[in-house]
């Protein structure tokens, strides 16, 4: 693992791109004239996304822990190579071991139009082998602009096909989750959590008023996040993605989970970009899989 002061030596740049550490993780802080961006490299986790004169898009729990060998509880964690629990073997760790790994920083290029790129890699190592057995190289893509886009990219660099799902698990920050409506997924088909059969949501606005675990299929839509009172609008946007989750763990669950405050549910939703259910991801040798999404503020 690099340490800041070497992370610093071989990328920062004065005034947009710096190095501090929170706890145990080191993490990457980007300004430039659109926005400013946080991100773990641990996890990949992009943590925060703040336009500039505006407020943070994204949500991160005041309780979360940023060590190793746990998950940061905001922004947006990658789920790989699952999502959700392991499908066969309850001990390995819900939603992969993406978000629990050390990512590597490639590059940080800037552009004329004052854009920022990241890039972080993940390739296959006897660590990832004790989860998952197949050879292959995950690189994140990260552009801080007018909207932030997220990219998971990963190719297959064994010699014999495998099978993934994934997720960009978007935690959205919202001013009261009672005043949000959802709009993009009418007439679209849902499974809600682990339910075997499907239900099709009717109204062309979701509106979270309980615990909520939608995963839609067969969708390519975007997701327009309508923060009522405020008269702004979160777009969230998707490619090579037919699942859309929707997901907030509403009262009583939250007050289970150690690092998010008890009201914590009020202030965010999720809505991820993801590739399950027939929607899984095969991938024959050298061949590659993009998953994308982009966040912005109307
Ligand atoms: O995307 C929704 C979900 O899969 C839920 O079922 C819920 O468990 C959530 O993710 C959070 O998972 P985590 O492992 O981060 O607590």
């Amino acid at each position: 693992m690099k340490s800041s002061i070497e992370l610093t030596n071989q990328f920062a740049k004065e005034g947009s791109v710096s190095f501090y550490k929170k706890e145990e993780l080191n993490i990457i802080r980007i300004q430039n004239m659109h926005a400013q961006l946080d991100l773990s490299l641990y996890g990949a986790q992009v943590l925060s996304y703040i336009p500039t004169n505006e407020e943070n898009l994204l949500w991160m729990s005041q309780n979360s822990e940023y060590k190793h060998g746990k998950a940061i509880r905001g922004g947006i964690p990658l789920c790989f190579p699952w999502f959700g629990p392991h499908e066969s073997d309850s001990s390995l760790p819900q939603h992969g071991f993406a978000r629990l790994s050390l990512w590597n920083l490639e590059k940080v290029t800037h552009n004329d139009d004052d854009t920022t790129h990241l890039s972080l890699s993940l390739k296959s190592s006897a660590t990832t082998k004790e989860y998952w057995p197949h050879d292959f190289y995950s690189e994140l893509t990260v552009k801080v602009g007018e909207q932030l886009e997220v990219s998971l990219m990963t190719r297959n660099t064994g010699s014999n096909k495998f099978k993934f799902t994934s997720a960009l698990h978007s935690y959205i920050k919202v001013n009261d989750i009672n005043k949000l409506s959802i709009e993009g997924l009418k007439d679209t088909s849902y499974y809600w959590g682990f339910e075997g059969t499907t239900k099709t949501q009717t109204e062309s606005l979701l509106r979270i008023t309980e615990e909520e675990n939608r995963r839609y299929i067969n969708t390519k839509t975007p997701c327009i996040l309508n923060n009522l009172g405020t008269g702004k609008k979160i777009v969230i946007d998707k490619s090579g993605s037919q699942t859309s989750v929707v997901w907030n763990p509403w009262k009583e669950n939250c007050k289970q989970m150690k690092d998010m405050p008890d009201d914590g549910y009020k202030s965010f939703i999720c809505v991820e970009a993801a590739n399950f259910y027939d929607d899984y991801i095969e991938l024959q040798a050298e061949n590659q899989h993009t998953i994308s999404t982009t966040i912005r503020q109307q």
